[in-house]
């Protein structure tokens, strides 16, 4: 997550261009606690998913988490 940037504006388009391969974990900042959250996958590589998964979350973001989690190790 610290490889994100903290915020991005409201209605204002952002890109980034990941240069890690590894699994990036992201939320809605307003939303998070409510599961509004979503994992990309760069290069295929799950290899720190461990590190992913020891994020604190809520209860509900940490169910949607594993469900994310699940379909990415599916996919790959
Ligand atoms: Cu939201």
């Amino acid at each position: 997550m610290e490889a994100l940037p903290e915020n991005s504006d409201l209605n204002v388009r952002y890109a980034i261009t990941f240069d890690l391969p590894g699994v990036y974990l992201y939320q809605c900042t307003p939303h998070g606690n409510m599961g509004m959250l979503g994992l990309i996958v760069v290069g295929n590589n799950l290899d720190n998913l461990g590190n992913i998964e020891a994020v604190e979350l809520s209860r509900v973001a940490k169910s949607v988490l594993q469900r994310l989690i699940r379909v990415a190790k599916s996919n790959k």
